[in-house]
């Protein structure tokens, strides 16, 4: 493998579409932000790539709820997406956008060369098309039944009521969710990417490292879940993808192509290309060449994502940039897993999650205390958990009362006993090391095991062990604690005032030891601890490298008579009813299940009309619900035994994200008495209960008067 002269480092383009949560800063930005100053510290050329992913079709969605533009909505969106990873500070190179110009040229430049080299297959397909608004229908815009639940609300790609996914034409009277009609099926041509003849050597690249007998990459450097679902992917054997849609926002297929009119480049085409537009953008900024980055085999491509997205990242992108020819392959992707919160998955349209925007104005001043928990707790290897209880005692014990209190306790006592200048000290009186045979002192002997933390420290981070490489950052400050309590120098000042000189000069050098090593963690408290160190903020550019270099040679990096600051607390407590006032806030978005995304939707339109006696088949009855328990491993279906007079029926109904099964015992419904019955996982559902959807997406049962017995039959 080429030796690295640079790096190339991106993170995934977040749609434009929905506020940032704590879920992606744990999946791809804090990871990628970690990485890459231990990359700039270390002294590396790196380059660190984002930006929005303006196309797609939640934003066309969004757009038509919202009765904006897409640009509308995309612009709202990449401003607070900027801002919010400023303040968090996620410290992109460039923060880019698909919407630009430059992408999309881009973007166009790299079709035409795909498909001058005969990458494509033009190929005829039906799909569904809206008459009344004259447009093709993405699957997101085909709502119908779904033929394996009978779920009447699925999509075209798929049902979220049993998981299934589905094809458009699978669904059961398709209606378009944008004029409400009956969709037609018409023909139209597309460009697909014939990925199953790139499986052979994708699956070498993937699995060996190595293309035409060149090593690339180590596989074993790799996560297992990674490689393990791309391997999934390449033995159920790639199909042909289309690589173009009929859309009206997104870019545009190169109109010199014949029958290029109307079409869009597929989002998952244009969206990985947004990383190399951002290079550009930001080459023509800092006087750099671009191609030095994307075309050279001594750069190292890394791609930082959720597991989500793996496949695009894995399979699709590496196959695009060899079929094209000129560029390099991701050395890595370390993909994370999810991040659940307070035992249940983060999901924008239930509003279950912590927004970072309005994290950072209810904590101001303490990014770094959502970064370490997040680090702290990072889905690296699996799902993981945020409870706001965990982040309390997270920042309470351990940032305050390790970290703060340890810098604390040095710089009070260098400002108690020396007027905050860093002591001199006789090496000749320092006693002598835990090792006699090497007549090694104290101060030698406790920097080399410095040295050692610290050099562990790179090793992990090296390897994408970010949690455990913050653990080992924590382990300095304990070690220095440690220090402090077995010296004692509050005691020993009057009768040993040599070895408190040894002891204070020890400690001082592991602060400033401490600030670089935070840096990649928590840049905010790092920045605090120089000032506390009366030092410049660093500036990432090898003051990691140049610091192992001292404590390795056993030159100091705080020379005797620095004057320090004056003491200041790194991080404040976090009390009870802070932490209340979220568990509150989020219990309550929960009942509310408002859909963020969409606060003013519109209510369902009208279905098509219907002649009585469609309606007469129809045997609808009361009931009451007797029973009600969660269907395993689904998220939104409810196991219901219902009372309907003349005997018990079982149904199940996708209302588990809007109902708790112990709530709703005893309540009044509508059931569908004569629908044919369906095994859903496993259960035989025996009906179906009817339920009313507010315009904010809220669901409402249908329920019969007190009056009327189980069993009688509404007409
Ligand atoms: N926007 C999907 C996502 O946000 C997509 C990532 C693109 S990275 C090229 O999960
Ligand atoms: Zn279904």
């Amino acid at each position: 493998m080429k030796e690295i002269k640079r790096y190339l480092v991106t993170a995934a383009l977040p749609y434009a579409n929905g506020p940032l949560h704590i879920g992606h800063l744990a999946g791809a930005y804090l990871s990628s932000d970690v990485y890459v100053r231990f990359l700039r510290l270390s002294g590396k050329d790196v380059v660190y790539i984002c930006g929005s992913d303006e196309h797609g079709a939640a934003i066309t969605t969004r757009a038509l709820k919202e009765d904006k533009t897409p640009q509308e909505i995309v612009d709202t969106y990449h401003t607070q997406f900027r801002d919010t990873f400023n303040s968090i500070g996620v410290s992109f190179d460039m923060y880019h956008r698909t919407s630009d110009p430059l992408h999309h040229q881009t973007s166009q430049d790299f079709f035409r060369v795909l498909n001058d080299k005969g990458e494509f297959v033009k190929k005829e397909t039906k799909q569904y098309y809206d008459t009344e608004a004259n447009q093709f229908l993405a699957d997101r815009y085909i709502k119908g039944t779904c033929p394996k639940c009978s779920h009447d609300s699925a999509y075209g790609d798929q049902c979220e009521n049993c998981g299934s996914s589905l094809s458009p034409t699978e669904l059961i009277n398709p209606q378009s969710t944008i004029s409400g009609s009956k969709p037609i099926l018409k023909e139209t041509t597309h460009w697909y990417l014939s990925l199953d003849k790139y499986q052979e050597w994708l699956k070498e690249w993937l699995n060996n490292g190595t293309l035409n007998g060149e090593k690339l990459h180590y596989p074993e450097d790799w996560k297992n879940h990674v490689i393990g679902q791309c391997n999934s992917w390449l033995d159920s054997g790639l199909q042909a993808r289309s690589m173009t849609r009929d859309l009206s926002w997104g870019v545009d297929v190169p109109q010199e192509l014949e029958g290029a009119e109307g079409k869009k480049l597929y989002v998952w085409l244009d969206a990985p290309i947004g990383y190399i537009s951002a290079t550009k953008q930001w080459a023509s900024d800092n006087g750099k060449n671009w191609e030095d980055y994307w075309k050279d085999d001594s750069s190292a491509l890394i791609h930082f994502i959720g597991k989500d997205n793996i496949v695009f990242h894995c399979i699709i992108f590496p196959a695009i940039l060899k079929a094209h020819g000129d560029y390099v392959l991701p050395v890595n992707v370390p993909a994370n897993q999810f991040m659940n919160l307070e035992g249940d998955k983060i999901s924008t349209s239930r509003n279950w999650a912590v927004w970072v925007h309005e994290y950072l104005k209810g904590f101001p001043d303490q990014q770094d205390a959502l970064r370490y928990a997040l680090i702290k707790n990072m889905p690296e290897q699996k799902d993981s958990e945020f409870t706001w209880k965990g982040f309390q005692d997270l920042n309470n014990n351990e940032l305050v009362n390790n970290l703060a209190n340890f810098v604390n306790r040095v710089i009070v006592l260098v400002n108690k006993y020396y007027e905050g200048l860093v002591p001199e000290f006789d090496e000749d009186l320092d006693i002598v090391g835990p090792d006699d045979e090497e007549e090694i002192t104290y101060h030698d002997a406790e920097i080399l095991r410095l040295f050692d933390n610290v050099d562990r420290l790179c090793d992990r981070l090296r390897k994408y062990d970010f949690r455990s490489a913050l653990s080992q950052l924590m382990e300095i400050s304990t070690n220095g604690n440690q220090i402090l309590q077995h010296n004692a120098p509050w005691k020993a000042i009057k009768e040993n005032p040599e070895q408190v000189k040894v002891v204070m000069n020890l400690l001082v050098q592991y602060l400033h030891t401490m600030a670089i090593c935070l840096r990649p963690f928590l840049p905010h408290a790092s920045d605090r601890l120089r000032a506390l160190l009366d030092q410049k903020p660093l500036t990432e550019s090898g003051e990691l490298t140049d610091l192992c270099f001292q404590l390795c040679e056993g030159e100091l990096p705080i020379t005797n008579g620095h004057k320090l600051s004056k003491a200041k607390h790194l991080f404040s407590r976090i009390d009870d009813d802070v932490i209340e006032t979220q568990i509150e806030k989020l219990k309550a978005s929960k009942t509310q299940t408002a859909n963020i995304a969409t606060a003013d939707s519109s209510l369902a339109p009208l279905r098509d009309t219907i002649q009585y006696d469609v309606f007469i088949k129809m045997d609808l009855r009361t009931a009451t619900i007797k029973e009600a328990k969660k269907v395993p491993k689904t998220d939104k279906l409810l196991q219901l035994t219902l009372d309907v007079g003349f005997e018990e029926r079982t149904v199940l109904s996708g209302i588990a994200e809007h109902f708790n099964a112990e709530d709703i015992i005893g309540q009044r419904v509508t059931l569908l008495a004569n629908l044919a019955p369906r095994k859903i996982r496993g259960v035989q559902s025996q009906g179906m209960i009817l339920m009313a959807e507010n315009a904010d997406g809220k669901l409402n049962f249908v329920q019969p008067s007190p009056e009327s017995e189980n069993g009688s039959q509404i007409s």
